[in-house]
């Protein structure tokens, strides 16, 4: 039986909510004969969010670690590939700190690969009618933060951790606060979820063709 830790981020930006968090609220306690799922909810506040997330697989021990943030104004989910050494923020966090041209971790390398099977995500997640897509960029705010925090968490450990972020777009009820902008229902997401957990223990071999930390 394996672990699945997903999180998901407290409401930022002057938003009342992120569909990240009601997401993987969903997720709590999903559980078949392959997996259990626990979920945390993660501070939209650098550094706080690294520390939370470290003491979440500390108690939770898992095998698949998938961090999900909200992207407003992208059009799909995207399963993110690759995450940056870069703090730098174009809001304010929830802390109002607001690093520029930062480092993640002072002497990481440039950036970290994820080790969830992206693409065989993105495809199952297209196969069930679900809008999805590889991205290259997790922006450079609290997300891409977590997201090189967790990968990097993994590489030092050498725990044989499975792990990546997954962007989700604004809910309907968002976009029609930010006109012009693509939403996506909140059962839609959590369906994309549970293809994705389902995918990211299922699939034994790694299918990333590239491996590593890139330097
Ligand atoms: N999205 C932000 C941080 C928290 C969230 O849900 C981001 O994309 O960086």
């Amino acid at each position: 039986m394996k672990k699945v830790l997903v999180t998901g981020f407290d409401p930022f930006g002057g938003e009342t909510v992120n569909l990240s968090l009601e997401a993987a609220k969903q997720a709590a306690g999903w559980k078949n004969d392959r997996y259990i799922v626990e979920v945390r909810e993660i501070p939209t506040i650098f550094g706080k969010s690294l520390a939370i997330l470290h003491d979440a697989i500390m108690q939770v021990d898992p095998d698949v670690v998938i961090c999900v943030g909200q992207a407003g104004g992208r059009a799909d989910i995207s399963v993110e590939r690759v995450a940056v050494n870069i703090n730098d923020a174009r809001i304010p966090d929830n802390e109002g700190q607001q690093p520029i041209d930062e480092p993640v971790v002072l002497g990481g390398p440039v950036g970290y690969w994820s080790t969830l099977p992206v693409k065989a995500i993105v495809e199952a997640l297209r196969r069930h009618g679900i809008p999805a897509s590889v991205s290259y960029t997790a922006g450079t705010f609290v997300c891409n933060h977590v997201f090189y925090g967790l990968m990097h968490y993994i590489t030092q450990s050498k725990k044989p951790i499975r792990g990546g972020f997954i962007h989700i777009p604004y809910l309907p009820e968002q976009a029609a606060r930010h006109l012009g902008q693509p939403s996506m229902a909140l059962e839609t997401i959590v369906e994309g979820l549970r293809l994705a957990i389902d995918v990211a223990v299922e699939r034994e071999e790694d299918i990333q063709a590239v491996g590593g930390h890139i330097c």
